[in-house]
């Protein structure tokens, strides 16, 4: 440990040559779909024209030791817990993605391997095949010892509020393993999006996750699983501003019949089964109320390297005006207990 804290990054992104090439391939395929801006831009820089491939993020997310290793020295962060970066395999067939998530968690667990105490990693696992997915995450957390899974929302336009899904959830609830859905583009209607850089990360991003588990919530996944805990990152995607009205207006169309009766308010699921990481979000008035609304100990700290600079994330948790055992949880003794990190020695 460097520093008075002990920081564990919870959202940082990384990717391998093989998937990348096979994002490529996607890139350069017809197929209509909002996640493709990002795809030629990130993927096939030669072709874009998306601005994209101007930002460099390809080669910080291939490179898991020799500039990231120093980037996490110089700013004193200890840990990054790596996820593959969205799409992560949704955007492939079934055989493909399951194939690319096993070889994705298998060098994970090397690199966790070779640096005990510098990674942790969630495990990628294959929605379009949910009986494999069940398997490889077995295999993540069995054999790999990994600390969790990540899911990058929507697989080809469906939820996990699909019950052909649920076997996935259940295995997560078993394990006591937390899924991190992580966003990507929006799975249809998607046409409002497009303009002005509002597909990606600025906008778009937020809308699909928050949808995401509003409609979790909403269709009762929780009463069936009420110990499945999900994590959402960009300073939890706006949803908690939300929980009143989402709430309220739950509980009027379960009234008129439009929604499922579910034991629990929006608002009492999303306090239950949620933490949120403040990845991307660098405003200590989002952070305060995310503390008074969620409790201090559902807040984990993130940078979301190398899509945003390690420096300024870590100015904004140092000068965050929370006292010391506060400090320590966000930064890092949540995630210890969330993700199944040993505590430093
Ligand atoms: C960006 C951000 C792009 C994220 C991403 O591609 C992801 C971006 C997967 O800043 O354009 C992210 O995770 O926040
Ligand atoms: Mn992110």
């Amino acid at each position: 440990m460097t520093g008075k804290f002990r920081k564990i990054a919870t959202e940082e992104a990384f990717s391998i040559p093989e998937i990348a090439k096979a994002l490529q391939k996607v890139a350069r395929s017809p197929l209509d779909s909002l996640d493709m801006a990002l795809m030629k831009g990130v993927y096939d820089a030669a072709d874009s024209g998306t601005g994209y491939s101007r930002m460099g993020f390809l080669e910080g997310l291939l490179d898991l030791e020799e500039k990231r290793i120093p980037d996490m020295d110089a700013n004193g962060v200890d840990m990054h817990l790596m996820l593959l970066t969205a799409p992560g395999v949704q955007m492939f067939d079934a055989d493909t993605a399951t194939e690319l998530a096993t070889l994705a968690n298998d060098r994970l667990a090397d690199l966790i391997k070779r640096h005990p105490t510098r990674f942790a990693g969630l495990a990628s696992f294959a929605p379009q095949s949910p009986k494999r997915a069940v398997k490889e995450m077995e295999r993540s957390i069995r054999e790999l010892k990994l600390n969790g899974f990540v899911v990058n929302s929507h697989t080809n336009g469906e939820y996990l509020d699909d019950q052909k899904y649920w076997p996935i959830l259940e295995v997560a609830e078993a394990f006591d393993r937390c899924i991190y859905i992580h966003p990507r583009a929006p799975s249809e209607g998607s046409g409002m999006f497009t303009h002005y850089g509002m597909d990606s990360a600025m906008w778009a991003y937020g809308v699909e996750v928050g949808t995401h588990v509003v409609r979790m919530m909403a269709a009762g996944v929780f009463d069936r699983f009420p110990k499945l805990k999900i994590c959402i990152g960009h300073m939890g995607e706006a949803i908690h501003f939300w929980l009143w009205r989402i709430s309220f207006m739950n509980k009027r169309s379960q009234g008129i019949g439009r929604a499922p009766k579910t034991q629990l308010t929006i608002e009492e699921y999303f306090k239950r089964n949620f933490v949120i990481t403040t990845s991307g979000v660098e405003d200590p008035l989002a952070l305060e109320y995310s503390i008074k609304k969620l409790g201090v100990d559902n807040v984990m700290w993130a940078i979301d390297y190398p899509y945003q600079p390690s420096a300024p994330a870590v100015a904004f948790m140092d000068n965050a005006p929370l006292s010391d055992a506060d400090k320590a949880k966000v930064y890092g003794k949540n995630a210890e207990r969330i993700f199944h990190i040993k505590p430093a020695g």
